[in-house]
């Protein structure tokens, strides 16, 4: 800890200084997830400022979720995987995962073969009445929860949405439908409850909420997903030429 990181001479009150330096070595890896912080007192000691000031800037970290108390255990660091996501490829978590080292996996939260919504008609387009494989799952990274996703497959790809196991794209890519092409759509959002809870953030805490509908070569809508990104989880990269 380098006490001069804070300095009683700035317009910035001393504890959000100390929560943007605690910030800074979380980002740099200085502290990993899962790491235990120094108590209260140390971190005071330390850094040379008062016992109250810590205990404002740990609040502040704890809403933001990058700390997370555990009862008796102390404070801890709830930063997780963190992934640069290219936008102008077309590819899946699994494979997104597995080219960082790091181990793709799901929590089956649903999966069954409804009708399609008239949202889901249009998306797919399909006829009325058609039937879809609907698949909600919660993505992990090592363990760590990073996104929550609602992927609706017709079944004429997809017939039996048990079939997926591990990545959805190998199981198309196995029946010759490969997805081939993406259209896009992301949103800044703050979660709820309920999505907040499974993606182990705070209720409130920014996503990207992000519609992928997604084609076969010959144009072929072959899914349609909406998805939540956690905002602390991921950058989104695309490269831009110029225009003409
Ligand atoms: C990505 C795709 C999703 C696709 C999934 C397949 C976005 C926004 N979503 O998460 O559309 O269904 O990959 O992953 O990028 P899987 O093959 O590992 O199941």
């Amino acid at each position: 800890f380098d006490k001069a990181a804070l300095s009683s001479d700035l317009p910035l009150p001393l504890y959000l200084q100390l929560a943007r330096y605690l910030r800074g070595l979380i980002a740099s890896g200085k502290f990993g997830h899962q790491d235990a912080l120094p108590s209260e007192r140390e971190l005071a000691e330390r850094l040379g400022v008062s016992r109250v000031t810590v205990r404002k800037a740990l609040r502040e970290l704890l809403d933001e979720g990058l700390l997370q108390q555990r009862q008796g255990a102390g404070t801890f660091v709830n930063r997780g995987p963190y992934v640069e996501q290219r936008l102008s490829t077309l590819t899946s978590f699994s494979d997104d995962m597995s080219s960082r080292g790091l181990s793709a996996g799901s929590l089956w939260l649903h999966r069954q073969v409804t009708i399609a919504s008239p949202e889901e008609t249009l998306a797919l387009g399909l006829s009325p009445g058609a039937t879809v494989s609907r698949m909600q799952r919660l993505r992990t990274a090592n363990d760590t929860p990073m996104a929550l996703e609602l992927a609706v497959v017709p079944t004429r790809f997809v017939p039996d949405p048990s079939e997926v196991k591990g990545s959805l794209y190998d199981v198309l890519r196995r029946r010759g439908c490969t997805p081939f092409r993406a259209l896009q759509r992301l949103t800044a959002i703050k979660l709820q409850a309920e999505q907040a809870e499974q993606l182990g953030v705070p209720e409130g805490a920014p996503a990207l909420y992000i519609e992928r509908r997604t084609m076969l070569e010959d144009g072929t809508p072959v899914e349609f997903v909406r998805s939540h990104y956690r905002g602390d989880a991921y950058d989104f990269v695309v490269e831009l030429n110029l225009a003409g």
